[in-house]
C-alpha cells in the first residue's frame, strides 16, 4: 500500500475506492492484537468524556489491536466501564477536571510501545493542555494526529510544530483551520485548495481539511480530495471518530499521508452506508463507529 503513493504523478488526486483498495492494510491470519498496533488517545474532560469514548471506539473499529486513553483521573472510573475493550489511565487533573501539566509524568512512559497518538478529542482549552502538547510534540517519537482542541491550543503557539521529530497529522475543520492561520471559517471555505496548501507548507505536517470533499494535503504539494461521505456525517463527535480512524491505520503500519487518505475515505464509506440504512438525519457519531467494519468489509 505504501506504494501507492508513489505511483501518482499528478498535483491533484481524488480519493475514490480504488484507491482506497489499494491503501488498505491486508490483515495477518495469524496476527494478534499487538501485530495490529496500539494507539494511546489522549482525550476528554468533564462535559466531553464522550469524546475520548468516540475516538477510543473507533481506533479498535477500524482494526487496530489495542488503545490506551488517557484522561483526568475522576473521570477514568467511569470511562473504564463504558468501554470495557479499551485500557483506561486516570492522570493528574485540574480543578476544571481537564488534564493537568504534571500528566505528563504519567503520559510519556505510556509512549513506549505505542505506534500511533491522538491528541485533542474533547481536552478543552485550559493552559496547561497546551503544556501536554508541548511536551508530547518535542518528546515524543511517535507519529501523532492533533485534532479538536489539540489543534485550539496549537493555534496559541503554531512555533512548538518546529520541536517536532515525528510526522503529525493536522485534523482541522474550517473553523479550526481559520484558528490556526488567523483567518475567519468563511475565508477558509472560499479557499479550501488554497489554504489547506499553504497550512502544510507553513506547519510541514499533513493538512486534513474537513468538511464536504475533504482535502487532504500534504507537504510536498501533493493534494487528496475525498470522494466519500455526505451531510449524515454532519453530527456531534463525527471528527472525533475520524481522528481514532487516522490513528488506527497509522498503528496497522500505513505511512502517515495513507492513513490519512485511508482514514478519510473510510469514515466517509460509513456515513454513506449509514445514509442509506438509516438516512442522513439523525445518524449519532457512535453510529459511525459501529459501521466502520462494515465499511472496511466492503473495500475487500
Ligand atoms: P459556524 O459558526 O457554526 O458556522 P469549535 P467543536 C466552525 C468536542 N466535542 N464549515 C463553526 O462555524 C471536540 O472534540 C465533544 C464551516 C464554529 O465557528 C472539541 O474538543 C463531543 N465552519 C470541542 O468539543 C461532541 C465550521 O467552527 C466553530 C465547520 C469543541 O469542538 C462534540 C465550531 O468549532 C465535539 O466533537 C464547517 N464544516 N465546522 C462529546 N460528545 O464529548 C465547524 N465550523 O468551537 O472548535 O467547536 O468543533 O464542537
Ligand atoms: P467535526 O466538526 O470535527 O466533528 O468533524 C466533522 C466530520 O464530519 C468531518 O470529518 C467532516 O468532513 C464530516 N462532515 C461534516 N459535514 C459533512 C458534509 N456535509 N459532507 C461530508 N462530510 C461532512
Ligand atoms: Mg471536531
Amino acid at each position: 500500500p505504501q506504494d501507492a503513493l508513489a505511483l501518482l504523478d499528478k498535483e491533484e488526486h481524488y480519493i475514490d475506492r480504488e484507491l482506497a483498495k489499494k491503501l488498505l492494510p491486508q490483515r495477518d491470519w495469524e496476527g494478534h492484537k499487538n501485530s495490529f498496533g496500539h494507539v494511546l488517545v489522549i482525550a476528554g474532560s468533564r462535559g466531553m468524556t464522550g469524546a475520548a469514548l468516540l475516538t477510543s471506539k473507533a481506533v479498535l473499529r477500524a482494526g487496530a489491536g489495542l488503545v490506551t486513553t488517557c484522561l483526568p483521573a475522576s473521570l477514568a472510573d467511569l470511562f473504564d466501564i463504558a468501554f470495557p475493550e479499551g485500557l483506561t489511565r486516570g492522570m493528574a487533573e485540574t480543578r476544571e477536571r481537564t488534564l493537568a501539566a504534571a500528566a505528563w509524568w504519567e503520559m510519556s512512559p505510556l509512549l513506549a510501545n505505542k505506534k500511533a497518538v491522538v491528541f485533542g478529542p474533547g481536552l478543552s482549552t485550559h493552559p496547561e493542555i497546551g503544556d501536554l502538547l508541548e511536551k508530547l510534540l518535542a518528546e515524543s517519537l511517535v507519529p501523532l494526529v492533533i485534532d479538536a482542541d489539540g489543534l485550539n491550543v496549537l493555534a496559541q503557539d503554531t512555533g512548538i510544530l518546529k520541536t517536532a521529530k515525528i510526522p503529525v497529522i493536522l485534523t482541522p475543520h474550517p473553523g479550526e483551520m481559520g484558528r490556526l492561520l488567523g483567518v475567519s471559517a468563511q475565508e477558509v471555505q472560499a479557499n479550501r485548495v488554497e489554504t489547506a496548501r499553504l497550512a502544510a507548507d507553513l506547519f510541514q505536517s499533513i493538512i486534513v481539511l474537513k468538511g464536504a470533499a475533504t482535502i487532504t494535503v500534504v507537504p510536498d504539494g501533493h493534494i487528496f480530495i475525498n470522494s466519500s461521505g455526505g451531510p449524515s456525517l454532519a453530527t456531534a463527535g463525527s471528527g472525533d471518530v475520524l481522528a481514532g480512524v487516522i490513528a488506527s491505520f497509522l498503528a496497522q503500519g500505513l505511512e502517515p499521508a495513507c492513513a490519512a487518505m485511508l482514514g478519510v475515505y473510510v469514515h466517509g464509506l460509513a456515513g454513506d452506508l449509514l445514509a442509506e440504512s438509516k438516512g442522513i438525519r439523525g445518524v449519532l457519531a457512535g453510529d459511525i463507529v459501529e459501521t466502520l467494519p462494515l465499511a472496511l468489509k466492503t473495500l475487500k
